[in-house]
């Protein structure tokens, strides 16, 4: 049976803007206040997934969350009609409004920790929604990505759908990105890497390793629960604590410091605590459980591309996919263009051409970057063999039809200016929800929002 990585995509939301929510990120922090244009957020995603299908790759879309989230200002103590909901918020906890606002579940690689059938000892493809407890604006995300992954993946014969992991910010967890799979194919075993910044139970006696700026998202044991309630055997999960220097320079998840497919892995040397330790252990187990292949190391020194170079122009927030048996494609944000060194890297390993990595496109995710979410971010893996991708709701499968009713779909509801004032409009609220009715039809989903239930 063929096995296929399909790419969940985030449909950015009718509320994209730019509030300055993510302490930690520095793009977010940059650019609270600006003037956004969810239009034109909407479209840019919306062209990377048309070249990704267009490639030849599976291409999927999941929808953007209620926003305003009425349920949630409901749940803060605001009552009456839902105007006067959004009018009381905007009046009496502003930045509460604009928290229940934010469009920030369009980064899916945060909505969950997916892992395939292939490695647990069930069978099954298991999802755990992140439980986003860092910060509030993206900890309101979980109850709507469960409903729409439950929506997608309704067939529990393959499907397992668990509860986030439970308890405070000290079990954080922020999902996909900061889980890489390795394997010899889609389809052969896997080689887990769980990257955490802190770990919740800290050793006592043991002085931690800490940032000292910026706060770690991602604990060590929310990982192991994970890996625990996926059924994966111990031999294929390596949990790696992320440098705490470069959680301070801005990498606030690891895929801002690193990325991999099948069996290369492209890494900043300073990504991890021990760098070289880490990868020497990542070879040796991924060499134990796919035999005859190797895993590909692509080291970028700091003298090359330094740890800033690499927070400013998101490189290892790209995507790698197969395009075609051993060559891949790095699908990278024109930031990377922008910045000669980075620039001469990427150019630089292609024309080498010692590594799978052969060729590299580059895409306009500014109305995103500018808040810290680059080609990776908006995307969600799940590893599919045939009869699971079958078993899937296929409204949500993009192929051209979809693409360019998408577009329609966005052209005909999204405004192209919105600043944080707009959110406690009630026309937006109602735009959001017309979008999204509308929207939930065309994927064939049903019902899934508050709105709608
Ligand atoms: O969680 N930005 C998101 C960006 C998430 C990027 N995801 C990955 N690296 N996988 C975050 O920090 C900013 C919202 C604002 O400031 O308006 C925000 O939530």
């Amino acid at each position: 049976m063929k096995t296929f990585e399909v790419n969940f995509d985030g449909l950015v939301g009718p509320t994209h803007n730019y509030a300055g929510l993510s302490h930690g990120n520095v793009a977010s922090m940059s650019h609270g206040g600006r003037v956004s244009n969810p239009r034109a957020a909407a479209l840019q995603g919306l062209a990377k997934m048309k070249f990704l299908a267009a490639l030849g790759l599976k291409q999927a879309v999941l929808p953007p969350h209620e926003r305003p989230a009425v349920d949630v200002l409901r749940a803060f103590g605001f009552t009456g009609r839902d105007e006067a909901v959004l009018a009381a918020a905007a009046q009496r906890a502003p930045k509460l409004l604009v928290a229940c606002s934010s469009a920030s579940n369009m980064w899916v690689a945060n909505a969950a920790t997916v892992t395939p059938s292939r490695d647990a000892a069930d069978g099954r493809v298991h999802f755990t929604p992140a439980n986003l407890l860092s910060k509030l604006h993206r900890s309101i995300e979980p109850p709507q990505t469960a409903r729409t992954l439950r929506a997608i993946f309704r067939d529990e014969k393959h499907f397992a759908i668990h509860e986030p992991v439970r308890g405070s910010a000290l079990m954080g967890d922020e999902g996909g990105a900061n889980h890489t799979r390795f394997a010899a194919s889609h389809g052969a075993p896997g080689l887990h890497l769980f990257v955490h910044g802190h770990a919740s139970f800290p050793t006592a006696g043991k002085k931690p390793s800490a940032p000292r700026k910026f706060a770690s998202r991602q604990s060590r044991e929310a990982f192991e629960a994970i890996a625990r309630c996926h059924l994966l055997d111990d031999k294929s999960a390596v949990h790696v604590q992320q440098s705490p220097a470069a959680i301070d320079a801005g990498v606030f998840h690891n895929d801002v410091i690193s990325v991999g497919n099948e069996n290369l892995f492209f890494y900043h040397e300073q990504a991890f605590v021990r760098t070289p330790a880490v990868v020497a252990e990542l070879k040796a187990r991924y060499a134990a459980l796919n035999r005859g292949s190797e895993l590909i190391a692509l080291r970028v020194p700091a003298k090359r591309v330094s740890l800033r170079d690499a927070v400013t122009s998101y490189l290892f927030n790209s995507q790698i996919v197969t395009v075609a048996p051993g060559r891949m494609a790095l699908i990278a944000p024109s930031d990377c263009v922008e910045n000669r060194r980075v620039h001469a890297f990427v150019r630089e390993t292609i024309e080498r051409g010692d590594t799978p990595l052969q060729e590299a496109h580059y895409f306009d995710l500014k109305q995103s970057m500018s808040n810290g979410g680059g080609p990776a971010c908006l995307r969600l893996r799940v590893v599919l063999n045939e009869a699971e991708l079958a078993a899937l709701a296929p409204g949500v499968l993009l192929d051209d039809a979809v693409h360019t009713r998408l577009v329609a779909w966005v052209k005909r509801h999204y405004r192209e200016r919105l600043t944080q004032r707009d959110l406690a409009d009630p026309a937006l609220l109602d735009e959001s929800r017309r979008a999204l009715d509308e929207l939930a039809q065309l994927l064939g989903l049903g019902s899934i929002y508050p709105f709608q239930l």
